[in-house]
C-alpha cells in the first residue's frame, strides 16, 4: 500500500478555542485523519512571541491539547504533540532564518498587524513566520490545513524550502495549503468586518468551544445583523448575516442556499433562536468528552508525551540529512582520505 500523504498543522495554546478555529482548521483536520498520516502540533514556542504568563502558557498548552482529543483528534491516527518538546523545530528554524530576507518577514501582515503602534517590537514576531515554516518542513508536509489567514505564512515556507533546495540540493518536500472555500474566514460576531479571534478584548465577539449553552443563546442574540431583514448570503451588502449563514450551514450541515429558502420571510429573531440551538448541539457532545480529559490530566500528559517521541523520531532523521547538507558539525571520519586519527598517529 502507497504511503499516505503528510499532513501537519499547528495552533497556539494562547486562549480559549473558539468555532472560527474550530470550523476553519480543528473540524478539517478531525475529517480528514484517514486520507492522511497527520501531525498536530500546539506551538507553545509560537505562543512566547507575545507578552504571556509562564504558568498560564503551560496551562493552555494541556487545556488545548484536551479541546483537541475532544474535538477528535485521534492519537490511534494522528501524532499530537507540544512544539517546545522537539527541540529540532527551534534548529531548523535558525537554519531557515539564514536563508530569509528580512525585507520579507517585514511584509507579512500578520507583522505588521502585531507590530502595529508598538514602540518595542520582540524580534520573536519578526521570526514568527520562519518557526511555522520548520514546523512544516521538519516533517516533509504535503498539505498544511489552515484557516485564510495564514495563507501567506504557507508561501513563505514554499519559498524558504525552494531556496534551501536550490542551494543545498533537494531536501525538502514544498508544501501546499489546504485552506477550505467555505469557514476559513469566521467573522466577529459583534463586526462582521474583522476575523473572530482568541485575541479580541470583547469576549462578546467569539463563541468558545466550552462557552456553556446559555452563554451561546445569550452571544448569538447579541450578534449584530445588517440593516434590511432578509436573511440573504451577501458577503458584500450583508457581511453579519453571511457570517452567521456560514456558521449555521457548516454546523448543521445544510447548504447556504437551502438556509436562504428555509427563513425566506422570516425575521432575524427566530433564525438567531435555530442558529443557537444548531451550536449548542454540536458542542454538547464535544464538551461531555473535554469534562472525561479535564477530569483525566494524565490521560493526555501521556498521549502528548508518546506524540513527542514519535515526532522527535521523524524530527532527528530530517536534521541528520539537513546538517549533513549544510556542511554542519565535523565531518564523519569515514568521509576523510587521512583520518584525524591517522594524522594524529603518524606524527608520533
Ligand atoms: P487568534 O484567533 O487569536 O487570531 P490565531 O489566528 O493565532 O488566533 P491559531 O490558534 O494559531 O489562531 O490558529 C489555529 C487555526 O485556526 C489556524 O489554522 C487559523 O488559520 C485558524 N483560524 C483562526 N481564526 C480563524 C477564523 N476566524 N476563521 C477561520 N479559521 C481561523
Ligand atoms: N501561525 C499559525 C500556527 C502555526 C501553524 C504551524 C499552522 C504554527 N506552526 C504550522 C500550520 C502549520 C496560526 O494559525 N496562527
Amino acid at each position: 500500500m502507497a504511503a499516505k500523504p503528510r499532513v501537519l498543522s499547528g495552533i497556539q495554546p494562547t486562549g480559549g478555542i473558539h468555532i472560527g478555529n474550530y470550523l476553519g482548521a480543528i473540524r478539517n483536520w478531525v475529517a480528514q485523519q484517514d486520507q492522511y498520516d497527520n501531525l498536530f502540533c500546539i506551538v507553545d514556542l509560537h505562543a512566547m512571541t507575545l507578552p504571556y504568563d509562564a504558568q498560564t502558557l503551560r496551562a493552555r498548552t494541556l487545556e488545548l491539547a484536551s479541546v483537541l482529543l475532544a474535538a477528535g483528534i485521534d492519537p490511534a491516527r494522528s501524532v499530537l504533540f507540544v512544539q517546545s518538546d522537539v527541540r529540532e523545530h527551534t534548529e531548523l528554524c535558525w537554519i531557515l532564518g539564514t536563508l530569509a530576507t528580512v525585507g520579507e518577514l517585514r511584509r507579512m501582515t500578520q507583522f505588521k498587524e502585531k507590530s502595529k503602534g508598538n514602540e518595542r517590537v520582540g524580534a520573536g514576531i519578526l521570526f514568527y513566520p520562519v518557526l511555522q515554516a520548520a514546523d512544516i518542513l521538519l516533517y516533509d508536509a504535503a498539505y498544511v490545513p489552515v484557516g485564510e489567514d495564514q495563507k501567506q505564512h504557507i508561501e513563505l515556507t514554499r519559498d524558504l524550502a525552494i531556496r534551501f533546495n536550490h542551494t543545498f540540493g533537494e531536501t525538502f518536500v514544498i508544501p501546499e495549503p489546504d485552506i477550505k472555500p467555505t469557514g476559513a474566514r469566521i467573522m466577529s460576531l459583534t463586526n462582521p468586518l474583522k476575523k473572530m479571534s482568541k485575541s479580541d478584548p470583547d469576549p462578546d465577539s467569539r463563541i468558545e468551544l466550552r462557552d456553556p449553552p446559555d452563554v451561546i443563546r445569550r452571544k448569538i442574540r447579541r450578534a449584530v445583523t445588517d440593516s434590511e431583514t432578509v436573511i440573504r448570503y451577501d458577503e458584500e451588502h450583508k457581511p453579519a448575516i453571511s457570517n452567521l449563514l456560514t456558521i449555521y450551514s457548516l454546523f448543521a450541515d445544510i447548504p447556504i442556499p437551502e438556509l436562504e429558502q428555509r427563513y425566506a420571510g422570516k425575521g432575524y429573531g427566530e433564525f438567531k433562536r435555530d442558529l443557537a440551538e444548531v451550536i449548542i448541539e454540536k458542542l454538547t457532545p464535544l464538551q461531555a468528552r473535554l469534562a472525561e480529559y479535564d477530569a483525566h490530566p494524565e490521560r493526555v500528559i501521556a498521549i502528548l508525551t508518546e506524540g513527542a517521541a514519535r515526532a522527535r523520531e521523524l524530527a532527528a532523521a530530517k536534521m541528520a540529512v539537513v546538517r549533513e547538507r549544510c556542511g554542519l558539525g565535523l565531518p564523519r571520519l569515514e568521509s576523510l582520505t587521512i583520518s584525524p586519527l591517522q594524522t594524529a598517529l603518524s606524527s608520533q
